[in-house]
């Protein structure tokens, strides 16, 4: 395991602080704890530096046993003293932790007066009114409690599209390879590349069903088997992940595989489809049939996916558009957008450095970036508002601008035609935004972005639009701020904020932060229609962001979105030209405005 950078290590030690104080611990030594989490996130040099050159010491209130424990984490990635800590503490206490409006100190009354030891055994006493009886809990915090299980329990359901991906990759390759299998995808709304998802879907092809479906039950990464049946199989993949498999015959697999493609809405309109042309459509088929049937003889001989469209009047519906938003009447009309590909794009144009939050100097992003074959990266540290972020000053600014010179330079000499391009991302605050007008006209990639909102939804909306209406800034970033499963958007009406982009020729970034995926998909049609052209930006904070790309492309066609609406499939010198285009060509190394 590599070691841990301090975002990490404070996240553990703060961790070992509320582990220690639900074990009764002493508080001094609890605070101790979380304390220096707080130094060490707020460390403006990299942690590996301090621990290398030994220089732990000198931040202010770690003492040698702390300064140990965090070298360990640093250079290691692994704390014995904390793996033993968390495995004397029943699993179920540090669950309760996550139910919004309990601490440490409620948890520890709980198991200790009543001897709750898990989520549902809190559910229950709250449910039997035992809680409110307890010294300092009352039948307000009994009912917050039972809404934050609620709540909680709600997002466990659903998990992130980043994370279902990689697994059902994985099982779908094996499925792939195994000799009964003639085909296999993954359906449902993995691949209709939805952000959130409730279970994974197969659908295989194969004679030999029982083979199929021993084989699946028996893949590493399945935790449990919840159903087994002959043709079909329900199982928990690692993470809590339910994955569904269905096994049909070779001739039923294009209906099986539309069929649990989805989404129900899209499927309502094309059986009701098949049901106008006198034929009736199903998962095993498309039957010439006027009522339900599952009878070969009866079936339209479909190959695949695009035969059954062509079969029902229509071009083929790409799955990221199966949301019953219009397709129809495109497919039909053959007006359905040539989607963009996540390989048309050519950089990113929201990032960080270690100038700010993030990991990597100017020169390893150049390197790497260039590496993988991106044109251009831009820069766009945070504005000085973002202090815990390690926000630039205008001065910092200044030499920021110079050392990214400096780096272009070296890469021309050496030949080659990647460049880093200069930028911020300045924080919209109360009365506009977080740098003057001077300083972001010396930039050329200005990303303004809302970090701390407003609590009304006319002030939030107000600032995003003002934003859009300063000259120099060429895109607003995550523009509702909502962070997938986690924290929900700001209040702000997008749409009137889309409109003031149009206005204002402002572009709007696509965050491709699998958490943030926003703007969201549903709202770019919208955006396309009024003309507004979408930046899919990684917001790289390290090296391994780059491939947030992908999943951010993929949110872009499930936006209805092409090529010529993401200006970061342009090549570099196209780009230039319309970063200018709204400063009226005025973007310092732009060839063309000056
Ligand atoms: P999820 O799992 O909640 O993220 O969303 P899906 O779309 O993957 O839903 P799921 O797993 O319940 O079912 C997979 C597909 O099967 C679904 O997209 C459409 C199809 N399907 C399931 N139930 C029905 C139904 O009652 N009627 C129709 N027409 N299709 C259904
Ligand atoms: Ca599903
Ligand atoms: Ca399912
Ligand atoms: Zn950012």
């Amino acid at each position: 395991m590599p070691g841990m950078d301090k975002d990490q290590v404070a996240a553990v030690l703060s961790e070992i602080g509320v582990l220690l104080e639900l074990k009764g611990e002493n508080p001094f030594k609890v605070r101790a704890y979380a304390n220096a989490a707080r130094a060490i996130e707020s460390l403006t040099e990299p942690l590996e530096t301090l621990v290398a050159e030994a220089r732990l010491s000198s931040i202010p209130g770690i003492g040698d046993a702390l300064q140990e424990k965090i070298t360990q984490l640093v250079t290691t990635g692994r704390l014995a003293y904390y793996d033993e800590l968390k495995a004397s503490i029943p699993e179920g206490l540090v669950a309760m932790l996550q139910i919004p409006g309990l601490g440490p100190k409620k948890v520890k009354a709980l198991h200790g007066l009543l001897g709750v030891d898990s989520v549902s055994a809190l559910e229950t006493a709250c449910r039997e009114g035992r809680v409110a009886g307890l010294a300092g809990f009352g039948e307000k915090t009994q009912a917050r409690i039972l809404e934050g299980i609620q709540f909680r329990r709600q997002y466990a359901t659903r998990h992130r599209l980043d994370e279902v991906v990689p697994p059902s990759e994985a099982l779908r390759q094996a499925l792939r390879e195994h000799p009964a299998v003639i085909r296999c995808d993954v359906a449902g709304s993995v691949r209709r590349f939805k952000e959130a998802i409730g279970d994974v879907d197969f659908v295989v092809s194969s004679r030999r069903p029982e083979e199929v479906i021993g084989a699946f039950v028996q893949q590493p990464g399945i935790q449990s088997v919840i159903a087994r049946g002959e043709t079909k199989a329900s199982v928990i993949l690692e993470g809590g992940i339910q994955a569904d498999l269905r096994v049909v015959t070779d001739e039923e697999y294009p209906f099986a595989l539309a069929y649990f493609t989805g989404s129900k809405e899209h499927n309502i309109v094309l059986r009701q489809r098949a049901i106008d042309r006198g034929l009736r459509l199903n998962e095993y088929g498309l039957f010439r049939s006027a009522e339900e049937t599952r009878d070969p003889a009866l079936r339209v001989n479909c190959r695949t996916e695009e035969d059954l469209y062509a079969a029902l009047g229509l071009a083929y519906v790409p799955p990221e558009l199966r949301e019953d938003r219009g397709e129809f009447a495109a497919a039909e009309g053959r007006t359905l957008p040539k989607l963009v590909e996540w390989t048309a794009l050519r950089g990113s144009l929201h990032n960080h450095s270690d100038w700010s939050d993030g990991r990597h100097s100017l020169e390893e992003i150049a390197a790497r970036m260039a590496d993988l074959g991106c044109d251009y990266w831009a820069i766009t540290d945070h504005s000085r508002a973002s202090f815990q972020a390690n926000g630039l000053t205008p001065a910092r600014v200044h030499r920021q601008i110079a050392a990214i010179r400096k780096v272009n330079e070296t890469l021309a000499q050496s030949g080659s035609e990647f460049r880093l391009l200069t930028g911020a991302e300045v924080d919209i605050v109360k009365d506009g935004l977080d740098y003057p007008d001077e300083l972001l006209a010396e930039l050329e990639v200005v990303v303004a972005s809302l970090h701390v909102p407003a609590s009304s939804e006319a002030e939030n909306t107000r600032r995003l639009i003002r934003a859009a209406e300063n000259p120099w800034v060429q895109m607003l970033g995550h523009p509702s701020g909502r962070l997938l499963l986690r924290r929900e958007a700001y209040k702000v009406d997008l749409r009137a904020v889309i409109d003031a982009c149009a206005a204002t020729g402002t572009w709007i970034e696509l965050n491709a932060n699998p958490y943030r995926l926003d703007l969201d998909w549903r709202l770019w049609p919208y955006a396309r229609d009024k003309g507004v052209r979408c930046a899919i930006n990684c917001d790289a904070h390290r090296h391994e962001d780059a491939r947030y790309l992908y999943w951010g492309a993929g949110i872009a066609r499930k936006g209805w979105l092409t090529r010529e609406d993401v200006v970061n499939t342009l090549p570099l010198g196209q780009l230039r030209q319309a970063l200018g285009l709204k400063r009226g060509g005025r973007v310092p190394g732009n060839p063309a405005g000056a």
